[in-house]
């Protein structure tokens, strides 16, 4: 009897244990703030500016869904491949990914492709607030429709140094109706096939394509889809909005704006902005901006938002969305005809918004005043045995099947060239303002290698394309690190005269870096995160054609690779899980 009740004391006692153990798990759960994603990743028809393709999309969205988190939170996402016939691989910029460069998402780089009918787990933590995006990183697949935002937020006991009421995320891009395998196909073929201006812009994923320009059969493009009804941003009068934009377009730089309101800058790239106001925000692929929006215009009308293509001459119509005053009804349509967006070709406006991002007073990172290496980077169109490229300083990368991360921790001496790309060229010789005399140029998958903990500039210099009179804009962006933005200039950059005009008191940080046309951009950068990382154009077809390098600094204190990013090239011998 005795025993009983003892052994029922003890039952009791292991029943109170079990769920003090359940509540302890899940509060700690709570504190070590996990935050589980599990996504499927397939191909969809879609027809988000009504014309009927097919999409990659997440759980059956795209723009796939926002990653929502704090900061310090550790972020899982398990993907599963069910494109059936294509590799995957998703980056997560502006995610630095401190102590995790294997899940950087980058394949060739960090990691071999996601096969078809296969799961990956990407797990990385977000160590800064600031709205950051996702997206393909594995041939031109980002153009398909992967992509979407992350939005990490700041910790309930710290301040940001402006106050707003409510919180909306709007991701741009642009959209083409061909496929990206034709895409693909055509950059990569004598003769040359360019993917062209694209069809449409997006606003959350909505666009607007002239149903009547499309001569294929019925049902393909249907204007009256729902999918592609405007997307609406309702506001309360008299509140405070802080729009997350990012952009994701494939080739082209774009202005964002709001009929009869301007936006106040305060967040570019996750760093805190010195305010300043503007018409529109001139927005290029990769870069992302907080801006304020007061809704306190005549609230018994809506308004248009329009996103337009600058820098290249457009023939794409804008982008249109409805801002709707509540309680308007949310279709009703402006009373007014779109505004039409800046002028493409006002370069000046650009550079001048672009010197106006500085850091915010009160969040200043002082940059190193002084650098260990000095790196000029020669933006050029070649040709390569007659194939179109682009290169820097003569040489445009191939990334090799190996992914470097691997290669370099094992020392595969073979799987990439180990002669490292020229620091410079020939500027004293080379004329930036006319084509080329000889376009030629070389490919080469080497990389550089920089010193762990050191300071290096990066000076980006653009030049005449192929064309005359022609010289295009790319958003550079880096991949583990954010850069000072230490200026930009017009011209060739002067190695004596330019630094000494260099921002050293509150320049920007960032992850993304337009260099503008005939100009140059100064960078600074600290490499204090071991692992391998790209840095390239965030034109997806300029990527394609080799407008790419690598930077590797400190790859020996990489802790133990996991075995899930090999499997490919010369580590296919390797142990895949
Ligand atoms: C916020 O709280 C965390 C721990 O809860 C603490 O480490 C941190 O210092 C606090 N920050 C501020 C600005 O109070
Ligand atoms: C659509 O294209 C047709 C045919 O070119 C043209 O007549 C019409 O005005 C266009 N509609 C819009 C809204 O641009
Ligand atoms: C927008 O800013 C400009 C220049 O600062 C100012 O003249 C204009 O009144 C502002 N418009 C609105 C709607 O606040
Ligand atoms: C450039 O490359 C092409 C094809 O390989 C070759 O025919 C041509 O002679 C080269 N031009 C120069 C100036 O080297
Ligand atoms: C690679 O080479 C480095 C330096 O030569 C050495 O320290 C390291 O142990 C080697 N790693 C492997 C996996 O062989
Ligand atoms: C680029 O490389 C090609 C091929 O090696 C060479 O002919 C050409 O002169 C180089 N151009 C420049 C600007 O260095
Ligand atoms: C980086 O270098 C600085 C001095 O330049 C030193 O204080 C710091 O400890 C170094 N950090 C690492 C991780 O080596
Ligand atoms: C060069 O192109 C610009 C537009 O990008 C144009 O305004 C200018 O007139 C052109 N100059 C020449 C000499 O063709
Ligand atoms: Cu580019």
């Amino acid at each position: 009897m005795a025993g009983v009740v003892k052994s029922r004391g003890n039952l009791l006692r292991l029943w109170v244990l079990f769920w003090l153990f359940i509540a302890f798990v899940s509060v700690s759960k709570v504190e070590a703030r996990y935050r589980h994603y599990k996504w499927e990743v397939k191909y969809q028809y879609k027809s988000p500016d009504c014309f009927k393709k097919l999409t990659i999309s997440i759980n059956g969205r795209s723009p796939g869904p926002t990653i929502l988190a704090q900061q310090g939170d550790t972020i899982v996402v398990e993907l599963k491949n069910s494109l059936l016939t294509e590799n995957l691989a998703v980056h997560w910029h502006g995610i630095r990914q401190i102590g995790s460069p294997w899940s950087d998402g980058t394949e060739g780089v960090t990691q071999c492709p996601i096969l078809p009918g296969d799961n990956f787990i990407y797990k990385f933590v977000v160590d800064r607030p600031g709205t950051y995006l996702y997206h393909a990183h594995y041939g031109l697949q980002k153009e398909a429709g992967l992509y979407g935002s992350i939005i990490v937020s700041v910790p309930s006991n710290v301040s940001e140094p402006f106050t707003y009421d409510y919180d909306h995320s709007i991701i741009l891009n642009d959209w083409y109706h061909k496929s990206t395998h034709e895409q693909a196909t055509g950059l990569s073929s004598i003769p040359f096939g360019w993917v062209g201006e694209p069809q449409s812009l997006l606003i959350n994923g909505r666009g607007k394509f002239n149903c009547s320009l499309s001569s294929l059969v019925a049902g393909v493009c249907n204007a009256l889809n729902p999918e592609c009804s405007p997307y609406v941003l309702t506001v309360i009068p008299g509140k405070t909005y802080r729009l997350r934009i990012g952009s994701l377009t494939s080739l082209s730089a774009i202005s964002f704006g709001m009929q009869g309101h301007n936006l106040t800058v305060v967040e570019a790239d996750g760093h805190y902005v010195e305010p300043f106001v503007v018409k529109n925000i001139y927005i290029y692929s990769g870069e992302t901006y907080s801006v304020l929006l007061k809704a306190n215009q005549d609230s018994s009308r809506n308004y248009w938002a329009i996103t337009n293509v600058v820098s290249r001459k457009p023939s794409t119509p804008n982008g249109l969305a409805i801002l709707n005053y509540h309680p308007n009804h949310p279709e009703k349509l402006p009373p007014t005809i779109p505004p039409t967006g800046p002028l493409w070709s006002d370069t000046a406006s650009r550079l001048a918004q672009s010197f106006a991002i500085k850091a915010h007073r009160g969040h200043i990172t002082a940059p190193p005043l002084k650098s260990d290496r000095v790196i000029v980077l020669l933006n050029t169109q070649n040709k390569i045995d007659g194939f179109f490229k682009w290169s820097l300083n003569n040489v445009s990368l191939t990334l090799p099947h190996t992914p470097y991360l691997v290669a370099l921790k094992f020392n595969l001496t073979d799987a990439f060239d180990q002669t490292p790309p020229p620091d410079n060229y020939d500027s004293m010789n080379y004329d930036i303002f006319s084509v080329a005399k000889n376009v030629n140029a070389t490919s080469s998958n080497g990389i550089y290698r920089l010193k762990f903990n050191t300071t290096v500039d990066i000076i980006l210099q653009n030049a005449n394309t192929m064309t005359v009179n022609n010289s295009e804009t790319h958003p550079w962006h880096l991949h583990g690190h954010d850069f000072w933005i230490l200026g930009y200039g017009n011209g060739k950059f002067d190695m004596k005269r330019d630094p000494q005009k260099y921002n050293l008191l509150n320049p920007i940080m960032k992850n993304t870096v337009p260099v503008h046309p005939y100009g140059w951009t100064a960078l600074r950068i600290q490499t204090n995160n071991p692992g391998v990382w790209l840095f390239h154009c965030h034109i997806e077809s300029h990527f394609y054609m080799g407008m790419s390098v690598v930077f590797e600094a400190g790859v020996e204190k990489v802790g133990k690779l996991p075995s899930t990013i090999m499997g490919c090239g010369k580590t296919r011998g390797f142990h895949r899980p």
